[in-house]
């Protein structure tokens, strides 16, 4: 019976050697981060409690914008600006924005935004709020916005 036994005994270490090649890449990776800048809501219009969101966001990792939250709207959602015969209109993206690695991927008027729908109240010119991001891999962050009106290139000059 022991003998039976040894064969087994003796494979073992050859079994756990062959099942750690197999992993293949070492599991120490970078943690997935995404980096956000520029970070601004337009200030909301007479009347209206929707506003676009914007800023720079860069992840370490593939990964994705799946949501973002802001305890002042009832809903936040990620638009997208599409042209359909010289009209412009926005739709939500349901799968969320996509963040290849390294690559800065600008939220900004005319193009991609987080979309505040159902502000509770106003949003005034020099505000500053807190969002939550929520992303495929990386942790989900809080980002400070400022509430500001886009840089007008050809208006407003410097000051
Ligand atoms: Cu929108």
């Amino acid at each position: 019976m022991i003998r039976l036994f040894r064969p087994a005994a003796l494979l073992a270490p050859v079994g756990l050697a062959l099942a750690v090649s197999a992993c293949g890449q070492p599991p120490v990776e970078a943690p997935a981060v995404v980096e956000v800048t520029d970070a601004f809501c337009r200030p909301t219009q007479v009347g209206r409690d929707v506003t676009g969101c914007y800023m720079t966001l860069t992840a370490s990792r593939n990964d994705r914008l799946v949501s973002a939250a802001f305890t002042g709207a009832d809903k936040v959602e990620i638009h997208e600006m599409t042209t359909t015969d010289g009209m412009m209109r926005m739709a939500e993206l349901p799968d969320g924005l996509p963040l290849p690695a390294g690559e800065a991927v600008p939220l900004k008027p005319g193009g991609n935004h987080i979309m505040l729908l159902g502000l509770s109240q106003p949003l005034a010119e020099g505000e500053r709020l807190s969002m939550t991001l929520t992303f495929e891999q990386a942790a989900p962050y809080e980002v400070n916005v400022v509430v500001a009106q886009p840089a007008a290139p050809a208006s407003h000059g410097g000051h």
